[in-house]
């Protein structure tokens, strides 16, 4: 990419960086203005004076010109905040680890505090020595550490019937990704010997939480087995109350209520237990009325974070990055497209990093906008050759009538003042 820098006076330099992008026009209006700037010119406040010592904020927070970058709820969703979701401020964020502090929180009966010494995980069912573990037990096996993505099936769940919430942490905010540490589960499955349950193949594990909903699922032993992980550790730090301190499920790529919060049993069984969360919710009604269940693995998606309607282009036409997220539960990222005429014409976006299975990635595709309006979608690819879905196709399998598992294309109208709408091409 060759980005130009203009000076008042005829000469012009060039900068030359790696990214094999199409050429970009001018970032010409820094330069130009600095002639008289103050802020150059003149002695500055922070310049005359010390600032804050250590210790100022023994546990940092963003400092307060980012007071913006938060979660938020959507008040008309839900009855309370007690059973209730609310949104990573995904259009505000790069990269692709998410602080846990604006990470977004599911409960379906509040956050609860449990201390590490209060904690207890219990192993028990078709295993040949049930046990319980204490916080302590857990530090005491081999460690694993992964990125990983959890999703919510609901995320995107509002915007079925058209286009609704104004805003990519309002439509597609309902997930985090962060590098977490723990145990694998067929550690410590092991560890209570799965003899007793004989063949594996059709044999499941019970997961519940330790709050008062115990939000249970049934979960396949052969998943169980493969890459879930009794997590007690995220981004480096131990996990926040509202992520279920001290310790979580992660089950990678498969729908977040999976993702046991304050885990405290798990039961070996010989059939799923169809359970609330797994029968009345998280399933799938389809058009003829019937619904669809053990729906678990997320699908392939994406959302260009910027430019959207919290993030609108302020600088006018010329280089425009616009950049996103894509994942797939069922592996690694291989491609994103983006297009800004409403998928006439697509461009392969840059991936920041090769893709991660079942962890998020970040593209970018660094323009030059010509000022007139234009109409945003990105299309994902994961490495099993899946394509994410239009509206319209994704409709024609599922229908009007679910709520979980929409991963079709966004799509943002940007006007020519660099406003941007959530609208629906189908
Ligand atoms: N114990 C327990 N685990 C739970 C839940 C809950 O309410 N209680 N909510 C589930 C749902 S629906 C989701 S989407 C994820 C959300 O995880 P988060 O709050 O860390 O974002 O946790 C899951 N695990
Ligand atoms: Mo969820």
């Amino acid at each position: 990419m060759t980005v130009s820098f203009k000076d008042k006076g005829a000469s012009r330099r060039q900068f030359l960086t790696g990214a094999a992008a199409a050429g970009v026009g001018t970032v010409a209006a820094t330069v130009a203005k600095a002639a008289g700037d103050p802020l150059i010119t003149q002695k500055q406040e922070w310049a005359q004076a010390t600032g804050d010592g250590v210790d100022a904020s023994p546990y940092g927070l963003p400092i307060q010109f980012e007071g913006d970058v938060i979660r938020r709820n959507v008040e008309w969703l839900t009855a309370d905040t007690i059973s209730s979701i609310n949104f990573t401020p995904i259009h505000a964020l790069d990269g692709t680890i998410t602080p846990q502090g604006c990470a977004f929180e599911r409960h379906h009966s509040g956050a609860i505090e449990l201390r590490k010494e209060d904690y207890r995980l219990m192993i028990n069912g078709l295993v040949d020595t049930p046990l319980v573990f204490t916080y302590e037990d857990l530090e005491r096996f081999p460690r694993e550490n992964h990125v990983y993505f959890c999703e919510c099936a609901a995320n995107t769940g509002m915007e079925w019937a058209g286009a609704q919430l104004n805003g990519a942490q309002f439509t597609h905010g309902m997930i985090h990704n962060m590098e977490y540490t723990g145990v694998s589960l067929r550690t410590l499955l092991n560890e209570a010997g799965l003899g007793a349950a004989g063949d594996l193949k059709d044999k499941w594990v019970y997961v519940e939480g330790a709050d008062a909903s115990s939000n249970g699922r049934s979960i396949p032993m052969e998943k169980a087995l493969d890459d879930v992980l009794v997590a007690f550790k995220a981004n480096g730090e131990a996990l926040r109350k509202e992520h279920g301190y001290p310790v979580r499920l992660c089950v990678p790529g498969w729908e977040g209520n999976m993702w046991v919060k304050w885990l405290r049993r798990i039961e070996v069984t010989a059939q799923a237990i169809e359970s609330r969360e797994e029968t009345s919710k998280y399933t799938d009604t389809l058009e003829d009325g019937t619904s669809r269940k053990w729906t678990w693995v997320m699908d392939a998606k994406s959302v260009v974070t910027s430019p959207s309607p919290q993030a609108p282009i302020k600088h006018g036409k010329g280089p425009l990055v616009i950049t996103g997220l894509a994942w797939s539960g069922r592996g690694a990222i291989t491609g994103v497209d983006v297009t800004i005429d409403g998928g006439k014409t697509w461009q392969k976006a840059r991936l920041a990093k090769p893709g991660e299975k079942m962890a998020m990635a970040r593209f970018y595709l660094d323009i030059d906008w010509n000022g007139e309006e234009m109409f945003l979608q990105s299309r994902a690819h994961d490495e099993t050759g899946y394509v994410q879905p239009t509206k319209t196709q994704l409709r024609d399998v599922r229908g009007l009538n679910s709520i979980y598992h929409n991963n079709c294309i966004q799509t943002w109208w940007v006007k020519p003042n660099g406003e941007a709408e959530n609208v629906e091409i189908s």
